[in-house]
């Protein structure tokens, strides 16, 4: 009988007995040969040496010292499930993609929620934005969604993206978080405003996975079977509703339960309250895009919803946790590249090039035949071979006697012209072009004064404050002054509660003494 206070997440270990069918099986060597011992080593007399003959060890000992993975740079701490995407609404006069084919059709997905800065044994509840990566396996292959859960991100040309991320990890010598790395960075671009304003404002903190929306937040481009194109962004609104953690919880949570998300995911869907989210889709045609008063490729500012009302596409279900964490989470590889056909991406440039450092970490961290893992594999749109990849470390399909070559005469993979994108135009000079703009404050502004009430305006504030008096003086003027350009209110704001903390500096961001 369970204890009352165990859930469903505690009663794993019990629940794998409930249901193991006879009796334990006997205990194997990686190569299949029966163990004798498993409990003491071969040695000669009781106090040893040990031999080298003792191969029990030696397959112990030397897989146990390979277990660990590098550990993914961003989002290294995650929750994972499974379920289904069914559709609701008909949206195939906008895209082609199967997926989308004919209402109340269902595609399997796989899910992995996280935080982004902090390692793999991190706290959940910290203030950060979360992942929201989403796997279709659809019947023409994978289509990877790796969204987070705000419609925004710090920057708009990703050449400065690792530099964002060594800054809001480790300083290299002390090894601990750095409020001056932090936010001389953030003040330096300061297209990255609107995207903090969000992360300091209520949703910086979601109470868990399943409270929180997820955004694909790129444009990207549909594409319907006359091959007519239009641009989307895809985004998913939890059916649980909002609920976010107020900072003084989340800090407590972070000593008392540091994976109170994944718990809580774990036991929902253990539990049959299965989470839910309904994906929307914005339109904005090739000539809106023209003429759109803001970059309709930059990924620091949103599509008023306004203008670019929210279609509803489907429901998203998990209904399903991980049979074994390492296996379908850990090893579950996303990459913007995978799309399928009718979905394509928009000259977004930090997509493109997301477009190619997700393949490539998860080479790096997974090997050349990661798609092949189960998780991967694009399970739904294979029959015989698929194409003419071959070898590599750990290649379980190889193709077996199917040609290795193309063209060939021999029944190998042939072309699908069906599939062929419609061509677009581009032009323009080749140079390197700062993605800096005068409207980098203008959503922020809007943000600040049409989204927050005045109790969402004062925790913004005392937030902002509660991180940026770590930093620097110089730097925080720096960041009080960019705080400015969104509104004055917000820099009086700042400027009170920064006086409170001992840094004297004016409303315009500028040293008071000075
Ligand atoms: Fe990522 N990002 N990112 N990112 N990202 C990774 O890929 C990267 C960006 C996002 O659950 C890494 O497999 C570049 C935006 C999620 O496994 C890495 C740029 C958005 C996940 C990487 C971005 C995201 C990642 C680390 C251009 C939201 C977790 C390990 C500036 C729209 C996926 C890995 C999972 C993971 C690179 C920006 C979301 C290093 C170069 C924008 C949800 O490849």
């Amino acid at each position: 009988m369970a204890s009352p206070v165990r859930d469903p997440a505690s009663e794993q270990l019990n629940d794998y007995k409930r249901n193991f069918k006879g009796e334990a099986p006997v205990l194997l060597t990686a190569n299949g040969v029966p163990v004798a011992e498993k409990k003491a080593s071969l040695t000669v007399g009781s106090r040893g040496p040990m031999l080298l003959q003792d191969v029990v060890y030696l397959d112990e000992m030397s897989h146990f010292t390979r277990e660990r993975i590098p550990e993914r740079m961003v989002h290294a701490k995650a929750a994972g499930a499974f379920g289904y995407f069914e559709v609701t609404h008909d949206i195939s006069k906008y895209c082609k993609a199967k997926i989308f084919s004919s209402i109340g059709k269902r595609t399997p997905i796989a899910i992995r929620l996280s935080t982004v800065a902090g390692e793999n044994g991190s706290a959940d509840t910290v203030r950060d934005p979360r992942g929201f990566a989403v796997k279709f396996y659809t019947e023409e292959g994978i289509w990877d969604l790796v969204g987070n859960n705000t419609p925004i991100f710090f920057i708009k040309d990703s050449l400065l993206f690792s530099s964002l991320v060594h800054t809001q990890k480790r300083n290299p010598v002390t090894h601990l978080k750095d409020a001056d790395m932090f936010w001389d960075f953030l003040s330096l671009r300061r297209e990255s405003t609107h995207q903090v304003m969000f992360l300091f404002g209520d949703r910086g903190i979601p109470d868990g996975y399943r409270h929180m929306n997820g955004y694909g937040s790129h444009t990207f481009k549909l594409v319907n079977s006359k091959n007519e194109a239009v641009y989307c962004k895809f985004y998913f609104k939890t059916d649980q509703g909002i609920k976010n953690l107020l900072p003084e919880k989340a800090n407590e949570l972070c000593a008392s339960d540091p994976d109170y998300s994944i718990r809580d995911l774990y036991n929902a869907i253990a539990k049959k309250q299965f989470p839910s989210w309904t994906l929307y889709i914005q339109i904005m045609t090739m000539d809106q895009a023209k003429t759109f008063r803001w970059n309709p490729f930059d990924l620091t500012k949103v599509w008023p919803h306004k203008e670019y009302p929210p279609i509803p596409v489907g429901k998203l279900v998990l209904d399903r946790n991980p049979e074994n964490y390492f296996a379908d989470v850990e090893q579950m590889a996303f990459n913007p590249a995978h799309m399928v056909p009718g979905i394509e991406p928009s000259p977004d440039k930090v997509l493109q090039d997301r477009l190619f450092a997700y393949g490539d970490t998860q080479r790096h961290r997974l090997g050349p035949n990661h798609l092949q893992l189960p998780v991967n594999c694009p399970y739904k749109a294979i029959s015989s071979a698929m194409h003419y990849q071959r070898d590599g470390n750990m290649s379980i399909y190889n193709h077996g006697g199917a040609p290795n070559y193309y063209p060939n005469s021999f029944f190998g993979p042939r072309e699908c012209p069906d599939v062929r994108s419609p061509p677009f135009h581009v032009s323009g000079d080749v140079d390197r072009y700062n993605s800096e703009d005068e409207d980098d404050f203008g959503q922020a502004t809007t943000f600040w004064n049409k989204v927050l009430n005045e109790p969402a305006k004062e925790r913004l504030a005392q937030n902002l404050v509660g991180s940026l008096r770590n930093a620097s003086t110089f730097i925080v003027e720096r960041a009080v002054q960019n705080f400015v350009r969104v509104d004055v209110d917000l820099a009086q704001r700042l400027t009170k509660g920064l006086h409170k903390c001992g840094i004297q500096i004016n409303v315009l961001g500028k040293s008071a003494n000075l």
